[in-house]
Formats: structure tokens, C-alpha cells, sequence
């Protein structure tokens, strides 16, 4: 089947394209332009997936109806919100970086592959302020190949580096595109060039029309040791893998998927369904089987110079996916779901009685997560942005003063916050009784590692009829950033994916912790808790 190339996935009314200004373009305009485009090349390489946003478009607008919301636009509340490449090498992560870099994305969390038995760790590219994850959250999961965890007997390693080291993600114009943004323009790009760097972009992440950049013997020993390691080597582009739109209800689209016929991941992972939910709940339509063209080997007698013969084939990786996301956990909350997951695991493996697993994980948490916005703050489980109701307090917490000091300086309060966060944080609470301040969660970027685990499994193997249950493998652990003691954390290399990033990667629970600090501040300053200025 024939593609249309990046240049055509480009819409000529993008506004961040029709810029005729001499200023910059946003770095989160070009991410929204990015997305788009990226959404038009995947739908048209995938049209299964153009399916799979209509459904969710459908949902979103039948639970705003239900909630009696109008939806002023259910097509940009689909919008995608984060889509997955993989990659080969160290140098190819560094310009992937690059490019991310320019559309406002950078790396946050380590995921550490290898404890669901993939040779490979990953970080996610995405907005890091609330107000570039509001105006648009688009992130990419970017995994990379760590070939020392590939068993060399047969080769295998040596070949998917060969590989590698033969083909280029990023053309002459990219590159060029990057160096001048980098060097000359502190990092943006005009709108003229906007246009050019997407375009360009795209073609790192297309399909190239499913032209393989190995042979079918090449391909099948790479695929023979894991399928992931074929994906990884055996193609010229990094393509994008699946592409997520958010849903309001997981529930209802996976049944709408299921009734339309397509092919079901057989469970939703992540946390069981909740009134409050928290994390990440994802599902997907299962990979498809795609036709590609591999290379001819020149031994086997086909031409060796110029364009060479191509065999059929068929390579099996893209998805559609969907997400509904939830509230940020804290260090507490996530040991208690990483606790409650285990437990479910050990309970269906050992004393199912004909429950299901989910039905487990469901009861699970209903007796031991709370389930009320109020406690689950109480408890600081979750992070909550703070916000003024308008409702003065009635008279000064008696234990303000003694917390903060006579008249403070956002500065005192700041330290305060740093040196004391319980205490303020259980006197932030008693205003929230009060009803002086109102708590909403705020919502997880991030990803779950055994989610990912499980989301791979059940795409990497040949339509695999019931996927392999990662979730009896244990708990949701390492999360980002564990400590080195996690018994399951040893086997990451958060070093060696920085060194290939070329940078540090950031802490998601250190920027939740601000986002939270931050609201509270300027609560406290709205109040006049404080003196303005610092
Ligand atoms: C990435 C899987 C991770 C998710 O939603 O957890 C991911 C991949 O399949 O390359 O996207
Ligand atoms: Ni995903």
C-alpha cells in the first residue's frame, strides 16, 4: 500500500504554520502542530487507529452529555496525548532529544525495562510546566536497545548493531534545522522553519512505506531472539509504534472497541476503576500483522548494485491505543498501589475461585485505597493542586504563627514549607475543612512501567490470543527515580540512558511536589497570609 509522505500530512490552516510573523513560534504551538500532523501520517499509515479515535470521540462526548457538560469540542479533548518510539542506539536517542527539545518535551522518569524481561529502559519526552501540560501534553514514550542484555550465542547482538550502525533517522535538513535553532535561535525556530522541521521530523517517525532495511533471514534471527529487537533493527525510520488518545471512560470504549469488531487487548491495565481514579489506565487494539518488504540477499543471487530486489513479508507492531488518566500518587501512594498489586497477583495465583483477575484487583483496592478526594488528600496519597474558594478564613490558625512566624515573606514561607511540609500540609488540610481552600488532584503524566511491559507483550507477539499476564510478575515497581535498594531497580541503568540523552533526566515526583508547593503558596498569598513581593 502506497503512503503519503510526511509533507502531505501538514495542514495548510495550522495556525503555527500560517504565521507570517518575524517572531518565533512557540515551542508548544509547534508541539499541538507536531501532534496533529503526527495524528493525519498515523491515521492514513493505520486507518484502524482512525476508527479507534472516532470511538473515543463518541464516548468523550456521551460521558460529557452524562455529566451534563456540553462539549465545546470533543475533537480536541481526543486529541492524542502521547504516542511510543524505540530506539537503537545511543547516538540516535541524543538527536531524538535534540528534536523533542525544540518542541518543548524533555526527558522525565526512568523506566527500567528489563524487569519484564525487555532488553531495554526508556524516559518519557514531555512538557514539564503546568502550563505548556495545559496548554498541550503530548508526550512520547522513547525506549532504548540495551544490547548487553541481548544474548549474543547466535549473533544476534552483533547483527542488530551492524544494522544500526548502516542506517541514518534524520535527514541533512533536520539536522540542519536543529544546529541553527540550537545555535543561532536559542533553541526556536521561525515559523518558515516550523514548517520544514515537522515535515522533516515526521519522516524520522514514519513507516517509509513498510521497506524493511534487512533481509527476511536478517529479520527473522533478530525476531527468533526477541521481536523487539527486530522492530528496533530492522527498519529505516523510527516509526511511531501507537499513537493515544485520552478517553473519559476506558470502560465504555473498550466495549465500543469490542463491538466494532477489533481485536482487544484482553485487559485494561493499571489500576482497577475507581471514583477517583488515580495513574494510568490504558488499553489497545492488538498489533497488526503489515505487510513490509524486505531486502533481497545479494548471495541468493539478486542484484547487488543499485535498487535491489524485495521479498514480502509481514512485521507485526502498531497499535491503537486509548488512555484515561488519573491523579499524580505520592512516594506513599505509590507504595500503597504497588502493594495492592502484588497482593491481587499472590491472591489470584494462589485463591482465584473463579474470580477474575480483575475482579480481585478491583476488591483489592476498594478495601484498602481510599476512594474520596478529601482523604485520599488527608492521607496524602495523592498530589492536589490547592486553590482560594473566596471564603476568608474565620480567624488565623493558631498554630500559623507558629509555623510561619509574624508577617512572612513568601520566601519564609517557602522555607517553612521546605523544613515543615506535614505540619503545613496538615494545616492546609484544616482550611480545606473550612472550606477557605478547595484540593483537586493533580493529574499523572507519567507512565507505568508493567502497564508498558504489558502493553508490549501483547503486541510484540503474533496476535497472540490471550497475552502473557505481566501483572503476576509482581508489583508496580521500579517506579521512577526507586531507590537503588529496590531489589527489582538493580538491573537499571538510569546513568547510562542520561549519558545517552546527553542530560538529566527529571524527577516526575519533584515536579508534582512543586506544582503542589506552588498552588499552596499562592493560596497563601491570595489569602494576604503573607507580604507580596519578595
Ligand atoms: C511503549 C509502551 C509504553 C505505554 O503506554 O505504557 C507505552 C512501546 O510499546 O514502545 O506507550
Ligand atoms: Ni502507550
Amino acid at each position: 500500500m502506497l503512503h503519503a509522505t510526511p509533507a502531505q500530512h501538514l495542514h495548510p490552516r495550522d495556525p503555527v504554520l500560517d504565521a507570517t510573523s518575524t517572531s518565533f513560534v512557540h515551542a508548544d504551538e509547534l508541539r499541538t502542530a507536531f501532534a496533529l500532523a503526527m495524528s493525519r501520517m498515523y491515521k492514513n499509515e493505520v486507518p484502524l487507529y482512525g476508527d479507534l479515535v472516532r470511538i473515543v470521540q463518541d464516548v468523550n462526548q456521551a460521558a460529557l452529555l452524562a455529566r451534563n457538560v456540553t462539549p465545546d469540542s470533543p475533537e480536541r479533548l481526543s486529541l492524542e496525548r502521547h504516542g511510543a518510539i524505540r530506539l537503537g542506539l545511543p547516538s540516535e536517542l541524543r538527536t531524538v532529544r535534540r528534536i523533542f527539545a525544540v518542541l518543548g518535551m524533555y526527558p522525565v522518569g526512568y523506566y527500567d525495562l528489563s524487569v519484564a524481561g525487555l532488553p531495554m529502559h526508556a524516559t518519557c519526552f514531555r512538557p514539564i510546566t503546568s502550563e505548556s501540560l495545559a496548554r498541550n501534553p503530548f508526550r512520547i514514550f522513547t525506549t532504548l536497545l540495551r544490547p548487553e542484555l541481548v544474548k549474543s550465542e547466535d549473533g544476534a547482538r552483533d547483527l542488530a548493531l551492524q544494522l544500526l550502525s548502516r542506517r541514518t533517522l534524520f535527514t541533512t535538513e533536520l539536522l540542519e534545522l536543529l544546529d541553527t535553532a540550537e545555535q543561532q535561535q536559542q533553541g526556536h525556530l521561525y515559523a518558515d522553519q516550523a514548517e520544514a522541521f515537522i515535515r522533516e521530523a515526521l519522516r524520522t517517525f514514519s513507516w517509509a512505506s513498510g521497506v524493511a532495511a534487512s533481509t527476511s533471514d536478517e529479520y527473522a534471527r533478530l525476531r527468533a531472539e526477541h521481536p523487539v529487537l527486530a522492530d528496533i533493527a530492522c527498519f529505516r525510520t523510527a516509526h511511531i509504534n501507537h499513537l493515544t488518545p485520552r478517553t473519559l471512560n476506558i470502560d465504555a470504549a473498550q466495549d465500543a472497541m469490542v463491538a466494532e469488531g477489533m481485536a482487544v487487548k484482553d485487559r485494561i491495565e493499571g489500576p482497577p476503576r475507581r471514583r477517583c481514579p488515580i495513574l494510568l489506565r490504558q488499553t489497545s487494539f492488538l498489533a497488526l500483522d503489515e505487510p513490509v518488504h524486505f531486502l533481497c540477499d545479494p548471495s541468493e543471487g539478486g542484484p547487488t548494485t543499485g535498487e535491489r530486489n524485495l521479498v514480502q513479508g509481514s512485521h507485526c507492531a502498531r497499535f491503537g491505543e486509548i488512555e484515561e488518566r488519573g491523579a499524580a500518587v505520592t512516594r506513599a501512594g505509590r507504595q500503597l498501589y504497588d502493594e495492592l498489586l502484588a497482593s491481587s497477583s499472590a491472591a489470584f495465583n494462589t485463591e482465584r475461585n473463579g474470580r477474575t483477575y480483575d475482579d480481585i484487583l478491583e476488591r483489592t483496592f476498594r478495601d484498602r485505597f481510599p476512594d474520596d478526594l478529601q482523604e485520599l488528600c488527608r492521607q496524602q496519597l495523592i498530589f492536589a493542586r490547592y486553590r482560594c474558594t473566596g471564603k476568608q478564613p474565620a480567624k488565623m490558625s493558631p498554630d500559623f504563627a507558629t509555623l510561619f512566624g509574624p508577617d512572612p515573606t513568601p520566601a519564609d514561607l517557602e522555607d517553612v514549607m521546605d523544613t515543615y511540609g506535614e505540619a503545613v500540609m496538615g494545616w492546609a488540610h484544616r482550611l480545606v475543612d473550612d472550606g477557605v481552600l478547595v484540593a483537586e488532584p493533580i493529574t499523572y503524566e507519567d507512565f507505568l512501567p508493567f502497564s508498558a511491559a504489558g502493553i508490549f507483550q501483547s503486541n510484540l507477539q503474533k496476535a497472540s490470543p490471550t497475552p502473557k499476564n505481566t501483572e503476576k510478575d509482581g508489583a508496580e515497581t521500579p517506579r521512577p527515580g526507586a531507590a537503588p535498594s529496590s531489589p527489582m531497580a538493580q538491573g537499571g541503568s538510569q546513568g547510562s540512558l542520561e549519558e545517552a540523552l546527553g542530560c538529566a533526566i527529571t524527577d516526575p515526583d519533584m515536579l508534582y511536589a512543586q506544582a503542589q508547593k506552588g498552588s499552596l503558596l499562592r493560596c497563601l498569598l491570595e489569602l494576604g497570609l503573607a507580604k507580596a513581593g519578595y
